[in-house]
């Protein structure tokens, strides 16, 4: 009983809220660059204000975030301190490929994580790689349109192979896309989009939203020719959706938010569109152009496995009600929870739930790559921070994942908290909502010493990993 002896605990970060070194050796600039902190951000990240290169009068918190460039080995050692068997880390795809449309690749990138994937062999860490967390050449976006041009399918591949080549020896658990869900509700962030006024922006986004899925499909193809030891995995921002009530139309809305929700990782997992996408697609007078090839591309290439991000439930009802916030996404807001100082709800059953619901829809191993409370930290005077709150958010989730396993017999691979190092938020830009188990001594106007040191919850974490999450 209990977890599995090989269960993967680890933490997940993405390239663009640690590295910094946006432009060091060779960088190119990317849409996750170029998203400023404060009140533009949220015009900016949904792809109603055009950013395409840095303006005087804004400040880009991931030019520097948290220096994880020049700190990675000493950040690395201290996962391995706290017993890590996975660490999940993304590829910038400007340092490989600056512009994105090059034949080769840029050495000093490779070469940068090369040094990552040592440096966590070192300490029996597995790699677990997002292919892309969100990046996108800026140069492409001008270029091509980003993702709702075809040819980004190529750039995307072309990466690919660079990667699979490359890192053959070091990694064998990828993932396409995070959460290629936020496409629809971030697309400039998630996807390089932008609008004009008039713009069909539906039309936009699931023509991107087609051009990912093929170019996931193919990456799997692709990861298994290379190397047949591969793992591919899609990945998806989820959280069950409750009816608001037991009224009818309640429940109708809510499975309407969920099959939205559920589309990407339909695809990628089952290999078709779903009958209810064709039809909502046709309801929004929405038609991706597709290619005769990609029906047969999607199907053949299934992922081999499903990862999430689980922050919080979501609750849906047919009547207007009050809002709550949470992962970019907007829901109605549930009674029932407590919300944390961001205003997201927290519900650790609601992820036992949903560990249910998806593996009852895919029949596949799953992995949790993101879970975790962003929150304001306050060092004491000696310097610690006493994170109970956080310890009590993760201690809920994982109690609540371990009944997914122990009683319910959800298969799942792993377990990568959200973030095991303070960094910058995806959402807002702030420095300030922080996540890790390891404080960084960087504060909201930039100031600081980029100094690393141990949270009460690092000790907490180190216990869960060495007891196998019996000790919580
Ligand atoms: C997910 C992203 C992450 C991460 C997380 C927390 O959407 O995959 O990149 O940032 O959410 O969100 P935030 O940073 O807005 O608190």
């Amino acid at each position: 009983m209990g977890f599995p002896k090989d269960f993967l605990w680890g933490g997940a970060v993405a390239a663009n809220q640690c590295e910094g070194g946006y432009c060091e050796d060779g960088r190119g600039l990317a849409n996750v660059d170029l998203c400023p902190s404060g009140k533009e951000r949220h015009d900016v990240i949904r792809g109603h204000g055009k950013s395409l290169r840095m303006e005087e009068g804004y400040v880009y918190p991931s030019a520097e975030a948290i220096d994880f460039y020049h700190h990675f080995r000493e950040d690395i050692r201290l996962f391995g301190e706290m017993g890590f068997r996975v660490f999940r880390l993304s590829i910038a795809w400007t340092r490989i490929f600056p512009k994105g449309d090059e034949q080769e690749p840029n050495e000093a990138g490779l070469a940068f994580y090369e040094e990552i994937l040592k440096e966590c062999r070192k300490y029996q860490i597995q790699p677990l790689v997002t292919i892309s967390h969100f990046d996108c050449p800026v140069h492409l976006i001008e270029k091509y349109g980003g993702w709702k041009n075809r040819n980004m399918i190529d750039f995307y591949l072309k990466l690919c192979r660079v990667l699979f080549t490359r890192y053959r020896d070091y990694v064998v658990h990828w993932l396409t896309f995070n959460e290629i869900n936020m496409i629809l509700h971030a697309p400039f962030m998630g996807a390089g989009l932008y609008f004009s006024d008039g713009e069909n922006e539906e039309q936009i986004k699931y023509q991107a939203a087609h051009h990912e899925l093929v170019a996931s499909a193919l990456a799997v193809r692709l990861a298994h020719e290379i190397n047949p030891s591969n793992k591919v995995g899609c990945m998806f921002a989820a959280g069950s959706v409750y009816p608001y009530s037991c009224r009818p139309e309640d429940v109708m809305e809510a499975l309407l938010v969920e099959q939205e929700n559920y589309f990407f990782a339909d695809v990628q997992s089952r290999g078709y569109y779903p009958s209810y996408a064709r039809k909502r697609l046709e309801k929004m007078g929405v038609y991706p152009r597709m290619e005769r090839e990609d029906k047969e591309i999607l199907r053949e290439n299934t992922v081999d496995f499903v990862s999430f991000s689980y922050y919080n439930s979501r609750c849906a009802s047919a009547a207007t009600q009050d809002t709550a916030e949470g992962n970019l996404f907007r829901s109605v807001k549930n009674p029932y929870l407590q919300y944390s100082d961001w205003g997201w709800p927290i519900d650790p059953l609601g992820l036992r739930i949903t560990l249910n619901q998806i593996y009852d829809r895919y029949q596949k191993p799953l992995f949790i790559v993101e879970n975790g409370l962003g929150a304001l930290d306050t060092p004491g005077s000696d310097g610690t921070i006493e994170d109970d709150y956080r310890i009590d958010y993760l201690r809920e989730h994982i109690r609540a994942m371990k009944a997914a396993v122990e009683e319910d017999g959800v298969d799942l691979m792993g377990y990568t908290a959200w973030a095991p190092i303070d960094l910058i938020s995806a959402g807002t830009g702030e420095m300030k909502k922080r996540y890790g188990f390891i404080y960084v001594d960087k504060q909201e106007d930039g100031s600081g010493t980029l100094g690393r040191s141990r949270k009460k919850s690092f000790y907490w974490y180190q216990r869960v990993i060495e007891t196998n999450g019996e000790e919580l």
